[in-house]
Formats: structure tokens, sequence, C-alpha cells
């Protein structure tokens, strides 16, 4: 298979497709009706030190992905090359929540650790630290998709995040999201602001956990190319992979699902949160039923449903790898927003993600809204299209490199 079918042509368009929709969702719950999304519904921490198979229990590994673990670091998310990006998403969603992960970033000029939640119809919460700023970390956030301006994102300190294990925290609620670095507020995103389009572009759906290492800037011809040119720009540069491995490092994570459910599911095509239906009751390792969401409407019956209308508002978030963003500071440039996608194959290689750029700014308390929205999608139950489409970009770019 390699490259004899992929014409420059259709890596562009594939290049483009990712970019417009950083992660790929195999059903997009606001085109049509798609199979329900199993619910966290109470809190789960998964150790990584305490090694593998506490972590798949919790998450699944993206096509390619392979970690190691070791008990003081806990799991090793490795870049080796260009074909790495080892991802892996958590198995179940939560409907408005907190998530802690306590981590440490992958140094490298080019290569961009993410944590991020995803919702199926492209809502997107992010962290992303960019491997040539070892103390700031990037937040974002998207809306169904939208990736038509790069406004959203804003770039806050977190010292030594490549030495120095932090806690990073996104608490997701209906009215606002906030971000916060070892307990200090970075960030406030309202579901009214205008950079969230007055709660249209506000993450508001059901999100699921992903956490991937990956390259926004392979080398050079990356850098010179129009596809890829603005995420490397973004991401700092060329990698120089005479300098790998790139690691990063996820000691725990901690997800409290405010929802109370056994899954959620698209009441209609509108991706409103006031249309998201819990069903089930709720049987959460620990539970707690934060606030707002559905824990009021929370259901307790088998089978009952309920909606979420309580809900005034959400916050929301982007993911990793499509956007970047500018910060506050103002620099934006445009870039072009990359795929996400390219962390979920494993053979993806991680030039796909392009995503876009432009930052560098920082601030560090902010609250800076951008505007723009747009989510990334995700492969939710399987990696069909994009890991093809993934696959194909990371061929092609092979093909051109040689
Ligand atoms: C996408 O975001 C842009 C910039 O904020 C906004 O002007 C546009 O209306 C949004 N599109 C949709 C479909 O929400
Ligand atoms: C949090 C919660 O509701 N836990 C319950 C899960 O289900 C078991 C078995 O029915 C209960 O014993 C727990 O209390």
């Amino acid at each position: 298979m390699r490259s004899s079918t992929l014409s420059l042509a259709s890596l562009a368009l594939a290049a483009s497709q990712l970019a417009s929709a950083q992660t790929y969702t195999s059903c997009n719950p606001t085109a049509k009706t798609c199979p329900s999304d199993p619910a966290i519904g109470g809190t789960i921490t998964t150790d990584f030190t305490a090694g593998e198979s506490a972590v798949l229990a919790d998450y699944t590994y993206a096509t390619g992905t392979t970690l190691t673990y070791d008990s003081t670091n806990g799991g090793a998310f490795t870049m080796n090359s260009a074909s790495n990006a080892p991802t892996i998403s958590s198995n179940k969603y939560l409907f408005f929540g907190k998530v802690d992960v306590v981590m440490r970033a992958a140094p490298g000029t080019g290569i961009v650790s993410s944590f991020v939640l995803e919702s199926d119809d492209l809502d997107e919460i992010d962290w992303e630290w960019l491997g040539s700023q070892a103390d700031n970390v990037q937040t974002n956030f998207f809306g169904k998709g939208n990736t038509t301006t790069y406004d959203r994102s804003t770039t806050v300190a977190a010292s030594a995040s490549q030495s120095a294990f932090h806690t990073y925290t996104i608490d997701w609620n209906s009215d606002k999201t906030v971000w916060s670095v070892d307990g200090t507020v970075v960030r406030t995103l309202m579901y009214a602001d205008a950079v969230a389009l007055g709660g249209k572009n506000y993450p508001q759906t059901p999100m699921r956990v992903k956490i991937g290492n990956w390259c926004g800037c392979v080398d050079a011809a990356a850098a010179a190319a129009d596809a890829t040119k603005g995420t490397c720009e973004w991401a700092g540069g060329p990698t120089d992979w005479t300098q790998a491995p790139f690691v990063q490092y996820v000691k725990s994570v901690t997800i409290q699902d405010y929802g109370c459910a056994e899954s959620y599911s698209y009441g209609d095509l509108s991706g409103s949160f006031s249309s998201i239906v819990s069903t089930g009751s709720c049987n959460g390792t620990s539970s707690s039923s934060g606030s707002s969401v559905s824990s009021s409407s929370a259901v307790s019956g088998a089978s009952t449903k309920t909606t979420a209308s309580s809900q005034s508002s959400s916050s929301g978030g982007v993911f990793a790898e499509s956007s970047s963003s500018s910060s506050a500071a103002a620099t934006m440039s445009t870039a072009t927003t990359a795929a996400s996608g390219a962390k979920t194959t494993g053979t993806a290689t991680s030039a796909g993600a392009v995503s876009s750029g432009s930052g560098t700014a920082t601030s560090s308390s902010s609250t800076t809204k951008s505007s723009s929205s747009s989510a990334s999608g995700k492969p939710k139950h399987k990696y069909g299209t994009i890991d093809v489409v993934v696959i194909a970009l990371g061929l092609g770019l092979g093909y051109l490199v040689m």
C-alpha cells in the first residue's frame, strides 16, 4: 500500500479534513442517531504506576499504541520516531465532571503532550504541552468541530512541566469550565462567553478522556509544506529525532462524572446539553455527584431516562491535537489544524497532526476567551475512517519524505 495511490492532492485533502475535524468521530450524534455512550457515573481513579492491567481496566490503547510502565513515574508515552503517536482513550464517558491528571510533559521541539476531553459531536476541552516550552501549558476548547478560528487557546504557566509532576485539572460544568494547575485556577471559560459564541460552541456533550503524545512537526519538509506549516510553527519547529526518546509520563488520572447514569445518549440532533438523556442508575466506584448535571436528575432506576435539563450551561474545552491556538496574548496565527486524529492511531504519523497554531502567548491566569469553536471528534468506539485517513496521510508523508 504505500503511496502509490496517494497524490499530493489527496494528501492535502486528507490533511485538510483532519484539520477541520481534528479527531474523527465514527458517528456524529448531531447528524444522525448514534449508539449511546457508556457512562462513568461515579469516580474512577486509575493508578498508572500499578501497570498496564490497571490502565486497561479503564482505557483502551489506540491502534499502534504501546506504553511502558514503572512504579515511580507511571505510564510512559514514548515518541521515538514520527511514526509513534501513543494514545489512550477512556472506555466510558462523563457528562460534566472533574478530571485530574498527574503528569510530566515530554520534552522535544515539535513534540506535543496532550490531555483532552472529547465528545462524539466534536466538543473538546484540552491541555497541550509543547515540548519547546518547558514552563508552559496551553488550554483550548472547541464546540461542535468548529475550527474556523484559532483564538480560543491560552498559554499559562506550568513550571518545569517536563521534569516535575503537576496535577492538571479540568472542572467542566454546564455554566463554566475551569482549568487549574496544582489547584491554582489558570483559566475560566463561561458558557456565555463570546469566545464560546454565547454557549453555542461551548463544550456540553458527554466526553471521554484521551491522553496522547504526538509530533506536530516531524521534519523540515513538514515545516515547509502548506498543509503542515501552521502546525509546525505552533509546535515550535521540526523535531530533532536524534534527541529521542521524548517521553510523557502519566502517574494517575481521576475522572469524576457529575452525571449519574449507566449511559448517555443524544435526545435530538442539537448537541445541546439539555438534549442529553441519562439512562440507568449510576454506580460508580465512588459516588459523588458533584454539581450540576444530571445528578439532579439522576436517575435511579434502571432504565429511567432523564434529561439533563437542569443544567444550565456548560463549559468546555478542547482537545489536543488540534488546534492550537493562540493565546491570550495575541498572537495567533492561523494555521492549519491538525488532526488530532493523528494521535489516534499509532500508525499515523504525527505529521498528520497538524494543528494549528500559533500562539505563543502566555499568560497566566486568565480567562481568555477566544472565540471560535470547534470541536474535535474522536473515534468513538472504533477507529474506522480516521485510521484510514491517518494511515494514508502517514504513508503519504513518508513517501514524500523519501
Ligand atoms: C464557528 O466559529 C466562528 C468563529 O467564532 C463563528 O463565527 C461561526 O458562526 C461558528 N460556526 C458555527 C456553525 O457555529
Ligand atoms: C455508588 C453506588 O451506587 N454503588 C452501588 C453499585 O451497585 C452495588 C450493587 O447493587 C451497590 O451495592 C452499590 O452501593
